[in-house]
């Protein structure tokens, strides 16, 4: 496996499923035991903490997170599994983006955008990430989400350590269709 593909082998486990892949689990606030970790990963993979450093430190989205001493990780968001990573809460910016799959606009348009396996509905801060991570789900789609009018009106919303925006849910109200200027 490369660095990529072990990156994402480890956000399956820190964000979804300790339990079934390794036999881990994860405390309240999602940290996992370090020690652990490697054992698990390494019973099938050649793993170990100096592979497992690099990928924290190199990791282009800056997924996970150490505590001070390194004896635990965690993810810093995109979680399936109800913990609490004790996300900063922040006041956003008049204008948030979310990227998503042209299969997705029927039930959009009339639900919102809603978690679906995730905790929070993840928005962007530029049209362009926001692309990227709709054409992970096919031909894509861009909204523009009127985040400073939610906000006003007592939405919450939530900053990560790795500077993803995160919130319950967006009404279709405060959602407007952007046209998708940067294809990839
Ligand atoms: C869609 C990646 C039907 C939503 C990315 C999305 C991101 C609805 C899909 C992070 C809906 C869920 C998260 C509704 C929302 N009806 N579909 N009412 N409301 N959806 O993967 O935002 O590389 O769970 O639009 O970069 O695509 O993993 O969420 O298309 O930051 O670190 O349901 O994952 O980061 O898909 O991606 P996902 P997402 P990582």
């Amino acid at each position: 496996m490369n660095k990529t593909e072990l990156s994402k082998f480890i956000s399956l486990i820190l964000r979804h499923k300790p339990e079934t892949i390794i036999g881990i689990s994860l405390d309240e606030h999602g940290w996992a035991n370090v020690d652990e970790l490697i054992a698990g990963i390494a019973k099938t993979k050649e793993f170990n903490m100096g592979v497992l450093e690099e990928i924290v430190r190199t990791d282009d989205k800056q997924r996970f997170s150490f505590n001070e001493d390194k004896t635990l990780i965690r993810a810093n968001q995109g979680h399936s599994i109800p913990v609490d990573v004790e996300l900063d809460e922040a006041v956003p910016p008049e204008i948030l983006w979310h990227g998503t799959g042209e299969k997705y606009v029927k039930s959009i348009d009339v639900k919102g955008l809603i978690p679906k396996s995730r905790l929070y509905v993840h928005l962007s801060k530029d049209e362009e990430t926001a692309i990227k991570v709709g054409t992970r789900h096919g031909k894509p789609v861009l909204y523009r989400v009127k985040c400073g009018e939610m906000a006003l009106d007592g939405h919450k919303f939530y900053l990560s350590k790795n500077g993803v925006w995160l919130t319950k849910a967006v009404p279709v109200k405060y959602l407007d269709k952007a046209d998708v200027k940067y294809e990839h």
